[in-house]
């Protein structure tokens, strides 16, 4: 098929999507908050970069009044991460999450392994007051200060998702609206995105019921448990990178997205493979058991730059991984970009 016939069906593929699919309720709020903050870096800032950082999983629901859902493993710590280097760099950051999963800042000290009462103390004296443990200050004072910084200077725009729909919605309407900025947006797409959903026409309004008659689903059925199954049909999602590099990005935009896989043998044919495909700049590949420590960059002029933290820098917190990633906001500015280099060092 020429490339030509594939913009043209993945964009009837989109357009279709968008017509049968509900929009979320929460799209209105989020343009208008977005059409502001881009219209007003662009007025006081009109230099600044502004990036689309996406992240966390999204969710397949399986009922329309939804009890139960498809899900994926991702927590959103490459995103939350790396929207913080990109604010670090002076970058105007959107960041498009699910909702609930990890933030900027705030992922130092949310979540089960980080609980932030474990970074508190009663204090010694009568005045009943609560002070942060003196072990955790310093780190405590500087993410604070960043926090204050991006706040103040109305630099992170936090916006949620919580479906595959959700987040394709949102998307359409964010790339939409970084069209006045062109080449000074960017766009980091590294959520966790489902290739399969259940159209909204196919889609139980109710809860899904154990048991034919519908009553009391889950205390034991009369079938056998072959007739008892629950068997699902999904749906693939159309290809939407395509329809964001060529209709929905702004012309000149730099469009990086990230690619999972399981397959250490798939990984870069894979990345190369969607280079190619979508004709956008950079993939960066990612294996789920070593992403945190690895990544290749996949560039289009043929480019295979793995970027891998040295054993003794890693942490359970991703550091050092973004700080390379780091190197593709650098190059931002030379784009379309040219990574050189090998093993880079945490500086
Ligand atoms: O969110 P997380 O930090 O747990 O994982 C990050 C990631 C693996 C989801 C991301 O780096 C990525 O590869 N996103 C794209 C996944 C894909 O659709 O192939």
């Amino acid at each position: 098929m020429s490339p030509h016939k594939t913009t043209e069906s993945s964009k009837d593929a989109a357009a279709e999507y968008f017509e049968k699919n509900p929009s979320p309720k929460a799209l209105n709020s989020h343009q208008a908050l977005a059409r502001e903050f881009i219209q007003y870096h662009a007025e006081t800032s009109p230099d600044r970069r502004i990036v689309l950082v996406t992240s966390g999983g999204t969710t397949v629901p399986l009922e329309n009044q939804t009890v139960r859902f498809i899900d994926n493993f991702s927590a959103g710590t490459r995103g939350a991460t790396s929207a913080e280097y990109f604010l670090k760099q002076g970058y105007a950051v959107i960041f498009l999450h699910r909702q609930f999963s990890l933030l900027p800042y705030s992922r130092h000290y949310s979540h089960s392994t980080n609980c932030f009462l474990d970074f508190m103390d009663e204090h010694q004296d009568d005045e009943g007051g609560v002070v942060v443990r003196k072990e955790y200050q310093e780190k405590m004072r500087r993410v604070l200060e960043e926090y204050h910084y991006a706040k103040q200077n109305r630099l992170l725009l936090l916006l949620p998702f919580v479906t595959v729909t959700d987040y394709l919605f949102e998307l359409r309407a964010l790339a939409t609206l970084m069209h006045p900025i062109g080449s000074r947006a960017m766009f980091y797409l590294a959520a966790a995105v489902s290739d399969f959903f259940i159209p909204r026409e196919r889609m139980d309004e109710h809860k899904i019921q154990s048991r034919d008659n519908g009553a009391d689903g889950e205390t034991g059925g009369q079938g056998s448990g072959a007739s008892r199954q629950l068997v699902i049909n999904l749906d693939p999602v159309p290809k939407f990178l395509n329809t964001l590099v060529q209709s929905w990005a702004p012309k000149g935009s730099m469009i990086v997205s990230f690619k999972l896989e399981t397959n250490p043998d798939l990984l870069v044919a894979k990345a190369e493979q969607a280079l190619e495909r979508y004709h956008h700049d950079v993939v960066i590949g990612n294996l789920l058991t070593t992403r945190k420590w690895e990544v290749v960059f996949i560039t289009r002029d043929g480019g295979e730059h793995w970027v891998r933290v040295p054993k003794t820098r890693r942490s359970k917190s991703f550091s050092g991984i973004e700080k390379m990633i780091g190197l593709a906001e650098r190059k931002h500015e030379q784009h379309p970009i040219d990574l050189e280099g090998g093993t880079v060092t945490e500086g």
